[in-house]
């Protein structure tokens, strides 16, 4: 074999032994332990800027401390798009570094259904808890979230796919992830909630492209529909 096609060759099989698309229906990521080197990175379908979207997943954790649970960055672009635990009750959403916080009653450790939306020509974010809408907010009106990112699950970044601090980690279990390039219904996110499944354009936990990096184990789901 010439030399050029087997670099190409040796490095197609190591970028495949890296990242997986595979169906996790029914299935979640467990983090286990806290540390800042455990995680998941998630390759999203389109890497186009979005000026709508909306995101949805479950998850299952008996921290009392803050954590982050969705992290996305761009290149040169920390918290582009985060999803923050502050406390018991307390959600915010960060939008190109500016943030927005939420506020829930609930009880900890119980399971979530999380979905949060926003839309640029408004502004406006929505935040649902296991099918409740909470206060909208308005943030970054006219605003464009950067392409390209790398987006984490179980660490926060502080740059462009690292700076993970132990005291943002996450966990626990995070289920049922997707994420859609437009603002769903109300009726669409209830029926999320119950258990419906619609195709997601961006990151489809029925068809994943993710990395394991640590200790992170794929595990049944055995506490949805909470
Ligand atoms: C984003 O949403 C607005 C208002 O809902 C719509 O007018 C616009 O076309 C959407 N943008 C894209 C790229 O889908
Ligand atoms: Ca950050």
């Amino acid at each position: 074999m010439d030399k050029l096609l087997l670099c190409v060759s040796v490095l197609a099989s190591l970028l495949g032994a890296f990242a997986q698309t595979a169906d996790l229906s029914g299935k979640v990521f467990v983090f286990p332990r806290e540390s800042s080197t455990d995680y998941v990175t998630l390759t999203p379908k389109l890497e186009t800027p979005l000026q709508n979207f909306t995101l949805c997943f479950r998850a299952y954790s008996d921290l009392l401390r803050a954590y982050s649970l969705f992290s996305y960055n761009a290149q040169d672009k920390d918290n582009e798009l985060l999803i923050f635990k502050n406390e018991v009750g307390s959600y915010s959403l960060y939008i190109g570094r500016t943030k927005v916080t939420f506020k829930v009653i609930e009880m900890v450790p119980s399971p979530v259904h999380i979905c949060t939306s926003w839309e640029s020509s408004t502004g406006i974010a929505e935040f649902w808890v296991n099918g409740k809408p909470l206060v909208k907010k308005g943030l970054k009106q006219g605003y464009v979230v950067e392409g390209y990112p790398k987006i984490v699950l179980g660490q926060e970044q502080d740059s462009y796919g690292g700076g993970f601090q132990k005291v943002q980690s996450f966990v626990g279990e995070i289920g049922d992830l997707y994420m859609w390039d437009s603002v769903l219904s109300p009726e669409q996110i209830l029926s999320l909630q119950q258990g419906s499944y619609f195709y997601a354009n961006v990151l489809d936990w029925h068809e994943l492209t993710y990395e394991l990096k640590g200790y992170v184990i794929v595990k049944p789901l055995v506490w949805s529909r909470a």
